[in-house]
């Protein structure tokens, strides 16, 4: 099953790589607000890989970004994000991905995270370990806040959520190297897993987003927790870090409880 997920990602990342070559202005679509938006290439990938899933394992149930949830409580439940960052998609930055999860019995299972216009493919099976283009991955061992560089989103500012990301952020970003923003929350989860960020943190995402990169993250040795530093992630936003700087990091959302 792991090289069928394999193999599906990188099937519907060359999809969606080519997608992007085609992209013409009708494909883009606005799905409820002006800022939340879809292609007919979102569309085509999911349909690609919940069929192809379909026909090798009938009996297993979904949940994807773009057609919702069918038979999802079956033993095994794929959540797939077909282009997580369609954002970025749209506008040629390259921090897009196909996020594909496997869940077991509600747990997760595996993971795969591919980013076709960078060619990086990160993937993870429970227990056994996070790789990144074959070569296994680790967090980081950094310690000092100081030292550190996140990942970050913003998608709380579009859902009018307060307080939001613009709360928290400027005594995160004096108190650290730094920050940076992918526009994937995919992504940013897996830059946790390379050791390329020591945290990152995000107060509203769905589950679609985050279910493979959580995996990576916790099989590269990381932790992830709400914002509250309990389980109920990501309806509590998500955080995720080397499990070294967890919590100081937490503190931040404390303070503005
Ligand atoms: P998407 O591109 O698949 O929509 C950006 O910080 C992250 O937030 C991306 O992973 C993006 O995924 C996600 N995102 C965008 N709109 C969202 C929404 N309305 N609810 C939850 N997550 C969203
Ligand atoms: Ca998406």
């Amino acid at each position: 099953m792991i090289d069928f997920l394999k193999e599906t990602a990188l099937m519907a990342g060359a999809l969606v790589k080519a997608g992007r070559e085609r992209l013409s202005a009708d494909a883009i679509h606005a799905k409820g607000t002006p800022t939340d938006m879809v292609t007919d290439i979102d569309r085509e990938v999911e349909k690609f890989i919940v069929t192809r899933v379909r026909e090798r394992y009938p009996d297993h149930g979904f949940i994807g970004e773009e057609y919702g949830a069918s038979a999802a409580e079956r033993e095994y439940c794929w959540i797939i994000d077909p282009i997580d960052g369609t954002t970025s998609f749209i506008h040629d930055f390259p921090f897009y991905a196909v996020s594909i999860a496997i869940y077991r019995n509600g747990k997760p299972f595996a993971g795969a995270v591919f980013a076709p216009a960078m060619n990086e493919f990160f993937l993870a099976e429970s227990g056994k370990g996070a790789f990144l283009n074959g070569r296994a991955i680790h967090v980081s061992g950094c310690a000092k806040l100081g030292e550190s560089l996140l990942g970050t989103g913003f998608v709380c500012v579009r859902a009018g959520i307060k307080p939001d990301n613009f709360d928290y952020l400027p005594a995160i970003a004096y108190a650290t190297q730094g920050f940076r923003r992918c526009g994937a929350a995919s992504l940013g989860l897996c830059y946790v897993a390379a050791g390329r960020f020591e945290a990152y943190w995000e107060l509203l995402l769905n589950i679609y987003d985050i279910a493979a990169g959580a995996l990576i993250v916790q099989e590269a040795g990381g932790q992830v927790t709400d914002l509250r530093g309990g389980g109920a992630y990501p309806a509590k936003g998500i955080l995720a870090s080397n499990g070294l700087i967890h919590e100081p990091m937490l503190d931040f959302f404390r303070e503005k409880k």
